[in-house]
């Protein structure tokens, strides 16, 4: 019998502030009702859904190491730390695990120093531009890769 699929979905610094700040670039709706959408649609999905925000690298790069033991694959919105850090990079490729990268907005059409991503180059692909959308694509496509 195969085991429940568990994915952990990451977000990074400053997505807390979803919805109560600058909604004309991301939008009204905040975090907590991304998360609850994505634990509904992992229902429907017949998998697990872990997330977590934090506004500290450090703490995504601990979490995103212990992954390798207690997740089969992450979905991660690395936030602004997308185009600055060689750590988080590092660290999700050491788990060996499958990493779907998501943007709310479309990267590509913004400044061009959002157009460079170091954790794209270890995803298995990137979905950018669809708002809370972009997280249920993300869901979506990670647990179809581990079927
Ligand atoms: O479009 C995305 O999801 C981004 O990852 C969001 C990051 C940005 O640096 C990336 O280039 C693209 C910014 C997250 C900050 O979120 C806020 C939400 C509300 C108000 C202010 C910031």
């Amino acid at each position: 019998m195969s085991q429940t699929l568990r994915i952990l979905v990451l977000h990074g610094p400053n997505l807390n502030l979803l919805g109560t700040r600058e909604p004309e670039v991301y939008g009204h709706t905040t975090l907590s009702q991304i998360d609850a959408a994505l634990v509904a649609l992992a229902k429907d999905l017949d998998c697990e859904v872990e997330t977590l925000q934090s506004n500290h690298e450090g703490v995504l790069i601990d979490r995103i190491q212990q992954a390798r033991d207690t997740a089969d694959g992450i979905v991660i919105n690395p936030a602004g730390l997308t185009h600055s850090s060689v750590s988080l990079r590092d660290a999700l490729a050491a788990t060996d695990l499958p990493v779907v990268e998501v943007h709310l907005s479309n990267v590509f059409a913004r400044e061009p120093f959002r157009h460079h991503s170091f954790v794209s180059g270890v995803a298995a692909g990137v979905i950018s531009g669809f708002g809370p959308q972009s997280y249920d694509l993300g869901l979506r496509a990670i647990v179809s890769r581990l079927r």
